[in-house]
């Protein structure tokens, strides 16, 4: 069985667009990989968070990921910072890395826009190393990831074809999977703009915790056209066409079958529908969440989890010291 890896950072409340976007994927993907998902604390720390919220955000994840439909017996689903395996194997591929092409990484280029030197995290910089040695350790076969993350997996790629040739052959290559094109959710205020977990407003996201009656009210107010007319036109119409996305995101229908069905219908209905989807949605995962934190097995399902990737991650540095020859 192929291995798949993933994962979420902590760095704001999970939102609809974290759900279509990645952990509906995990949660169906789970039936052909061996697949391992974390929560990747680690990497939240290139930005500031409040040390109890971010620990609060952490077991929120854990919750929703198992809410969501996560099976333990088929995901391995660990916290990143519980296994100090990925922290050292990172360090030795940074060593092997290069300022240049780190400094090419367009999500570097991105968040540290318009910032001077003094206000970047040397982390903001290093962490798709960190990221290449969450997926390397794991020998994962596929990574599913959003396509603003597809170069860190080339990168990943390229450090280990690096290594490989200086050490021998110790890392498989990772491929990236990215969902198709429609499963990006934008922010219904803004929807030529990724609906973010750290957007400062929050005015057009939707958390996954947060009650459907605010939820309801975000979505009738979000950002459409004059047109009134409900079609599928991402670049004509940006803010009708991500409502539709959610609606057949959450109602596992085809745009096609969408579109007949609000054909005849103006845009206040249509956005009705969409928020009744997205209410009846919310209201479901948020009971299991409740039934998940009652019933106190997170611990033993992350225990049994940490015992599995401790071995697989040890055997792995291991190796890769003996190769570079560090230790005794
Ligand atoms: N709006 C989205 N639509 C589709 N997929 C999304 N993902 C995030 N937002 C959307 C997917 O969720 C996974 C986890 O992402 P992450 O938390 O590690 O980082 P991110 O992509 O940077 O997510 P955010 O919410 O935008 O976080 P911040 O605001 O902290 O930068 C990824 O697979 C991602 O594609």
């Amino acid at each position: 069985m192929k291995r798949l890896l993933s994962g979420i950072k902590p760095t704001g409340d999970l939102t609809l667009g974290n759900y279509i976007g990645a952990i509906r994927q995990f949660v169906e993907m789970q039936k052909k990989y061996e697949s391992f998902v974390f929560v990747a604390d680690l990497h939240a720390l290139t930005i500031y968070n409040d040390p109890k919220e971010l620990k609060k955000r952490i077991h929120d994840i854990l919750a929703i990921y198992l809410a969501s439909g996560l099976d333990p017996k088929k995901t391995t689903i660990f916290v990143q910072s519980e296994n100090l395996y990925h922290a050292n194997l990172s360090w030795v591929l940074e060593c092997n890395s290069y300022m240049g092409e780190l400094s090419r990484m367009t999500q570097f280029k991105d968040k540290s826009k318009g910032k001077n030197g003094e206000a970047i995290s040397c982390g903001l910089f290093t962490y798709p190393v960190l990221m290449a040695s969450d997926i390397l350790i794991y020998d994962a076969d596929v990574v599913p990831t959003g396509i603003d993350q597809k170069q860190h997996v080339e990168l990943a790629r390229n450090l280990a074809t690096r290594f490989n040739n200086r050490y021998g052959e110790t890392f498989k290559l990772p491929e990236p999977i990215i969902p198709e094109e429609g499963a990006k959710i934008y922010d219904l205020q803004n929807p030529t703009k990724k609906m973010s977990k750290s957007d400062e407003t929050g005015k057009g996201v939707i958390m996954l915790l947060e009650s459907a009656e605010s939820a309801r009210k975000k979505i009738m107010s979000a950002v459409t056209d004059s047109d009134n007319k409900v079609i599928y036109d991402p670049i004509n119409k940006p803010g009708i066409s991500n409502l539709l996305v959610i609606y057949t995101s959450l109602k596992n229908k085809t745009m096609k079958e969408a579109e007949e069905e609000f054909a005849n219908s103006k845009y206040g209905e249509f956005k009705s529908k969409v928020a009744d989807a997205v209410c009846e949605f919310l209201e479901d995962l948020q009971k299991k969440y409740r039934e998940i934190v009652e019933s106190g097995e997170i611990p033993r399902i992350l225990d049994e989890s940490n015992e599995k990737v401790e071995k697989i991650c040890k055997k792995k540095v291991q190796e890769v010291f003996e190769k570079i020859g560090v230790g005794r």
